[in-house]
Formats: C-alpha cells, sequence, structure tokens
C-alpha cells in the first residue's frame, strides 16, 4: 500500500500531517527544480502556513528527469519528512507540492502553469550550474549551449532562465503582471544573479523580451538545512514507521533557517508564521552562511574524500579535521564577514560543527563535491580575495581550493578513478591531465579564469599557498595533511 490523500488516516498517531485538507490546495507558486532540498526546505515553510490560504499550493517542475513525478504523483504529491540527529527522529508528511510537471517531457505544459495569472511566485533550487552564468562574474555565459538553444528556440526553452523569460513574455502579451523570482540557491546574492542573467538573456532575446523582464522582482534568499540524498534504507526504515510505501522521502536535519527580502509585488504565503525571516537585504546573512558553512563543507568533502571518508560525519572523525574546520572558520573565515548587529557568530560556529558531526544524516562526501568549479568561487575564493586585501594567511582555505584540485583530476589516493560530477570536468581532465608537478597542476587550474577570475589567476601569493598545500597533498596523502595541517604555522598572505 502506497502512501496517498486515501491513506493519510491510516498513518500512526505519532506522524504529522496536513493541517488543512490536500484536495483542497490550488497552484500559487511554480517551483524549478524539485529535488530533496526544496522538499526538506521551501515545501516545509509553505505546508506549514497553507491552513491559512489554499492558494498557496506548488507545481513542482523537473528540468531534467521524470523521477520524482514518476515517485510522487502517485501518492497525490504526498511525501515523508523525516528529520532526524543523534537524539531521535519525528516523521511528518507533507502535502503543499500539488502538481508535478516535467519540462523535456512537456515544456508547453510548464509554460502555461508558469504565465497562468494565478501563479505569483515562481521559485528555483537549480544547482549553481542551473544559472548558465560565469561563476567568477556572476554574469550570463552567453555561449553556454542552453542559452544558445534558448534563443533559438524561445518557445521550447531548456534552461530555467529560458522559461523564466518566455513565461513572463507570455504574461505580458496576456497583460499579466509580472510573477515573483526567489531564487533559493547558494549562490551570493542569488536575487542578483538570476535578475542579471534573466535581464541579459531577454535582451540578446530582442525588444520584446526585454520589456517583459523590467520589472521583475527577484529578491535574495539565505537558506539553509542539510538534506542528503536518500537512500534505500531510508525508504525502508520510513515505510515500517508509516506501514504504507513512500516511494521518494526526504530526510533532513532539524535546523532550518530561511532569510528573505521582502519584496514579493503579487503576494506571499505568510512564511513568517513558520518560522521565515524576512528583511529589506539579507546579504550579510548570506556570505556568513556561504562561507562558513558552505566553504567548511566543501573543505570538509574533498579532503574527506580522499582520505577514505564516506560521510561528512566520518570526515569530521578524522584526527585533526574537526581542529582544522574549527580553525577555518574562526581565524580565517569570521574576520572577513559583514557585522550582523546582535547575532552570535561563535555559536553559529559551534552549531555549525555539531550540525557536521550529526551522526544521524549519511551525508556523502561525493555528493557535496559535485560541482566544486561552480561552488568554489563563493565558498572559498570570495573569502580568499578578502584575506589577501587584509594581508592575512588563508592556509586552511589554499587547503580547501588543493584538496578540490587534487579531487577533481578524477583518481584518488591509490589511484582508483573518482566519478566527478562537474560540469568542467573533462576540461579539468584536458588540462591537467599530463602535469605531475603540483606548481603545473596548479598553473593549468588557474587557467580557467571563469572560476579564479582573473585577479586571484595572476596572484603570485594565492598560486604559492595552493601550490604548497597541494604538495603536501600528493606527498604525504590527504590524512597525514589534515593530521599536521592545524599545528603549521599560518604562512602569510
Ligand atoms: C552542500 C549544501 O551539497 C552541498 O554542496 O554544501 O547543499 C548544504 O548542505 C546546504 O547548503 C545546507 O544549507
Amino acid at each position: 500500500m502506497r502512501l496517498s490523500r486515501q491513506t493519510l488516516p491510516r498513518l500512526p498517531a505519532a506522524v504529522s500531517r496536513p493541517d488543512y485538507d490536500p484536495a483542497a490546495v490550488a497552484v500559487g507558486i511554480v517551483h524549478l527544480g524539485i529535488g530533496a532540498f526544496h522538499r526538506a526546505h521551501q515545501a516545509v515553510f509553505t505546508d506549514a502556513v497553507l491552513s491559512e490560504n489554499p492558494g498557496w499550493g506548488i507545481c513542482g517542475v523537473s528540468l531534467r528527469s521524470p523521477e520524482t513525478r514518476d515517485a510522487l504523483a502517485p501518492q497525490d504529491g504526498l511525501y515523508t519528512l523525516k528529520v532526524q540527529d543523534g537524539s531521535g527522529e519525528r516523521l511528518r508528511v507533507i502535502g503543499s507540492v500539488v502538481e508535478f510537471l516535467c519540462a523535456p517531457e512537456d515544456p508547453q505544459a510548464v509554460l502555461a502553469r508558469m504565465a497562468d495569472p494565478r501563479t505569483r511566485i515562481v521559485s528555483l533550487t537549480v544547482t549553481e550550474k542551473g544559472y548558465c552564468h560565469n561563476p567568477a562574474t556572476g554574469t550570463l555565459d552567453e555561449s553556454h549551449p542552453d542559452v544558445l538553444h534558448d534563443i533559438a528556440h524561445p518557445d521550447r526553452p531548456r534552461s530555467a532562465v529560458g522559461f523564466i523569460v518566455e513565461a513572463l513574455v507570455r504574461r505580458a502579451r496576456a497583460g499579466t503582471a509580472p510573477f515573483t523570482l526567489l531564487s533559493c540557491d547558494n549562490l551570493p546574492a542569488n536575487g542578483h544573479v538570476l535578475g542579471r542573467v534573466v535581464t541579459r538573456f531577454a535582451a540578446l532575446r530582442g525588444a520584446e523580451a526585454a520589456a517583459a523582464v523590467r520589472d521583475v522582482a527577484a529578491p535574495s534568499t539565505m537558506i539553509d538545512r542539510i538534506v542528503p540524498a536518500t537512500t534505500a534504507e531510508d525508504r525502508a526504515a520510513v515505510a515500517a514507521a508509516l506501514s504504507v510505501e513512500d516511494a521518494w522521502p526526504v530526510v533532513t536535519e532539524p535546523f532550518c533557517q530561511w532569510v528573505v527580502e521582502d519584496r514579493f509585488p503579487l503576494g506571499r504565503p505568510a512564511w513568517e508564521k513558520a518560522g521565515a525571516v524576512f528583511v529589506t537585504d539579507v546579504s550579510a546573512f548570506e556570505t556568513m552562511k556561504l562561507r562558513l558553512l558552505n566553504g567548511s563543507h566543501s573543505t570538509l568533502a574533498y579532503l574527506g574524500y580522499l582520505a577514505g571518508a564516506e560521510t561528512v560525519a566520518e570526515a569530521m572523525a578524522l584526527p585533526g579535521m574537526a581542529e582544522l574546520i574549527e580553525g577555518l572558520m574562526r581565524e580565517e573565515v569570521s574576520p572577513t564577514l559583514p557585522p550582523l548587529a546582535g547575532f552570535d557568530l561563535a555559536a553559529y560556529c559551534e552549531d555549525l560543527l555539531s550540525r557536521f558531526r550529526n551522526p544521524a544524516l549519511r551525508h556523502r562526501t561525493w555528493q557535496i563535491a559535485m560541482d566544486g568549479s561552480q561552488k568554489l568561487p563563493q565558498r572559498l575564493l570570495g573569502t580568499i580575495r578578502d584575506r589577501r586585501a587584509a594581508g592575512a594567511a588563508f592556509n586552511r582555505l589554499a587547503l580547501g581550493v588543493a584538496a578540490w584540485m587534487r579531487y577533481a583530476r578524477g583518481f584518488d589516493e591509490k589511484g582508483q578513478a573518482i566519478d566527478v560530477r562537474d560540469p568542467h570536468a573533462a576540461r579539468i581532465a584536458g588540462l591537467t591531465g599530463r602535469v605531475t608537478e603540483p606548481a603545473g597542476i596548479v598553473a593549468a587550474y588557474l587557467t580557467m579564469t571563469d572560476v579564479f577570475g582573473e585577479d586571484l589567476a595572476q596572484d603570485a601569493a594565492f598560486r604559492d599557498a595552493v601550490t604548497r598545500a597541494l604538495a603536501d597533498l600528493m606527498l604525504h596523502g590527504a590524512a597525514a595533511t589534515i593530521r599536521s595541517r592545524p599545528a603549521l604555522p599560518p604562512h602569510a598572505g
């Protein structure tokens, strides 16, 4: 038997469920990128406030595979959120996603839903690479194959930006006001980046599109919840607890944070009643989260993977790792952060260390290691820029960058192939494949100015620090480097 509206009443009493009638919910939000992250975050905030206004249901669009739709449509969109840490777990059935569309199968249905006047928000979790931008500059990559395709075929787009611009054109033609764009990806100033790529893409399409996107609001947000990919064991455990099958539950941690700029011309759900914090400028929160959480996460992922740790919790348990990450956060990242009045930064770092240690989450280092070329600029390189400008040391940050360089070459310390998932994996292999010396490898990577920017690519102190760190990794291995690193005197910037 499967989880569905019909089987909801049979669930054990301890399982929370919607306090509204899921059948009465209407779509008000189209979400592009209906993955686990969205279903553990925005969809949960929305679920909590639908009883007030059932007009804010979500249409979940996948831009690639039909997997989520195939798993959840037979369940009337219902799925289980399992929140767990070392002290226990809680199960809650979420009912806010009421429609599923798979863009490659039916782009017209997606465009029609986005152009519908009842759609007032289009939100996104399409990952960093989904913005078709240059990560170093935050501007549209005008030679991206999807951008070229979507300009040539505006009525059957592939990319998020192509769908957004075509839907806004259709709304303008029909006299419908633009929806609010809400980027929920881990990018600095994510609303600005989205607004910028949308505006540039529309200008490339022509005058009508440029006019259609002119007034679109794109508030920035900081989103935070650790959501590992669901495993077969998670599915089995949830089925046992529910006594019905759930084809795609989501497993996450108790921590959940959402800071949002309050610019929604066509309205929004009362997400503040579910704990979202509305502000006028989110940038200080975003920089803090990207540099402290995600910067540490990527460092843990590359070093941990190379040292043989399958999960973040295992990586944290490697000798020297917790000290390394704590030093990275407190001594190298924290001094670069803009002040946040009344915010306890030390407590935030302390919380992060225990979140990374959460023994109940099997968050794979390999999962976080994906797409490093798209993640490093905002997670580590921006911090390094600020350290350089202050003449300060950054040896742990340099080690994080070197660990990515070591990892992305595609073989581990035993010579086994690594399944590197990165839009630039082939380019990296081509650039570095034949080079064997640390200095040569770093020089080859630094030709990627779309990652490093012209400035860091030319910066001798940056190059030297990363080369030293890479040499340590290649000579001594990741485990020994992690063990020795915290005790090393910081290299002068
Ligand atoms: C992670 C993030 O996969 C990754 O790259 O660093 O998904 C991280 O878990 C979230 O940003 C936490 O809010």
